[in-house]
């Protein structure tokens, strides 16, 4: 059934959940780890890829655009920008060897991608080092040919020799063996091209005119003391998150420097309108803080980031630009009895409308979210309706009991 992940460390099929948390194969001394790479079929070849350099990143981004993941449908297509590549695959202390190219020998064209990033990770009562690894990718003409494998077990070794032994990954598909299922959810932002596009459809009992009415984005933010994150907010926004992530069986978590990183260096360049309304040239993150307008503590932020896909076959609009809703904290969370008495379902409300505001001026045309963290509770409430998609999370290396339907930020059973 499974040739290749029947052979790896990771849960297998009807085994059950383990009696205890821990690692599947132990760690090995860096003399015991393979010191040459897998071998390729003879007209392919290995290549390190400097992410920095816009011409290799690039190459990247046109090997993604034409062939990463579609929906089922093959309607729509995910289009990383290069500047998001660059911002994801260059967090604090990230490895060049862990973005991994295989090219065709005679033309040196670039046909297939893995990647990891290193992350810690919270895992029930175990805090562990791992590798994020993402935009696994094979041309569709080399599609079948098991280059998939090879690629992962470049990526495991080169993980090993950094000396780290686990790793954390998504994917659409069911593989042996996800530790937790999250659905895909949309708030409709700009109605009339999420029709003609294909991404929903006129209800029976509902009009066009309605449906537009019904989902009118709010034109700002409402809460008192919004504003966008800066840099002097990064050790609070640090002690927040740290705080909030407390509270689910399965997060990553950031030290001041990755804090920055992945809320602050996705900004883009220049004023916010110079990459069109509402936004800067190549920006990727939204990231906003509630500041209190008494105390001036930060009390709460959230986040999202601009993922467009190409609508596949679409000459009127060949773009869907989507939000999607990235990290969020309140301290709403830490106070007596938030969660029974509704305060912290009100507060993430809150801060999810403002959210989608923003993201409305700055002309995205839909607001993606998971069930994942506290979303499941309010995205109904917000009019986000399902979507056909999925998304499991998986471990390598390492037992944990399935995490109750969350994501990697799912709550602790
Ligand atoms: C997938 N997404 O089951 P079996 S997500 C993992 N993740 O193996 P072939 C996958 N495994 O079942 P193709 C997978 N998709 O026989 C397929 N597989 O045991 C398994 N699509 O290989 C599959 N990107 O080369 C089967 O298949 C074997 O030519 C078949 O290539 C697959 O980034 C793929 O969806 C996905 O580009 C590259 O279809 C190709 O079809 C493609 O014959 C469009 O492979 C783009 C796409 C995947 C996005 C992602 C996360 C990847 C995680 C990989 C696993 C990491 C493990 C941890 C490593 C570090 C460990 C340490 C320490
Ligand atoms: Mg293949």
């Amino acid at each position: 059934e499974h040739k290749f992940w029947e052979t790896q460390p990771v849960p297998q099929p009807g085994e059950g959940p383990p009696l205890d948390d821990g690692y599947i194969e132990p760690s090995k001394p860096r003399e015991e780890i393979r010191q040459e790479p897998y071998p390729l079929p003879k007209e392919f070849e290995w290549s390190v890829l400097d992410i920095g350099d816009p011409q290799q990143c690039k190459e990247v981004y046109d090997l993604l655009s034409a062939n990463y993941v579609e929906d089922d449908q093959a309607s729509f297509r995910f289009k990383y920008s290069a500047e998001f590549l660059k911002w994801a695959l260059m967090p604090p202390g990230y490895h060049k060897e862990w973005h991994i190219g295989v090219r065709v020998v005679s033309s040196k064209k670039l046909v297939a991608f893995i990647s990891g990033v290193p992350m810690t990770l919270h895992v029930r009562k175990n805090i562990i080092t791992v590798t994020e690894i993402n935009y696994l990718c094979v041309h569709k003409r080399l599609r079948s040919k098991r280059l998939a494998p090879v690629l992962i077990k470049e990526v495991t070794r080169q993980t090993h020799l950094k000396g780290i032994f686990q790793a954390i990954y998504t994917a659409g598909v069911i593989i042996p063996t996800p530790v937790s299922t999250c659905r895909y959810f949309h708030r409709s932002i700009n109605v009339p091209k999420l029709l003609e596009v294909g991404f929903c459809f006129v209800p029976r009992n509902m009009t066009q005119a309605r449906m537009i009415r019904l989902n009118a984005v709010p034109d700002t933010p409402t809460i008192p003391g919004v504003r966008e994150m800066e840099v002097n907010d990064v050790l609070q926004t640090a002690s927040l998150f740290t705080r909030y992530m407390r509270r689910f069986g399965l997060a990553p978590i950031f030290d001041v420097e990755e804090i920055k990183h992945y809320f602050l260096s996705g900004k883009g360049e220049g004023n916010i309108g110079d990459g069109g309304p509402g936004r800067r040239k190549g920006q990727v993150t939204w990231s906003f803080v509630v500041e209190d307008p008494e105390t001036h503590q930060i009390t709460d932020f959230f986040s999202f980031y601009s993922l467009p896909s190409t609508v596949i076959g679409n000459q009127k609009h060949p773009i869907l630009e989507a939000a999607y809703l990235f990290y969020y904290a309140t301290t709403v969370a830490f106070e007596p009895n938030a969660e029974e008495d509704g305060r912290l379902k009100a507060r993430v409300k809150a801060l999810i409308t403002d959210a989608f505001a923003i993201a409305g001026a700055a002309k995205f045309d839909v607001f993606n979210a998971l069930t994942l963290m506290d979303n499941a509770n309010i995205l109904q409430d917000l009019k986000f309706g399902p979507g056909d998609g999925f998304l499991n999370f998986y471990l390598y290396n390492w037992r944990t009991a399935p995490l109750a339907g969350m994501g990697p930020e799912g709550d602790v059973p």
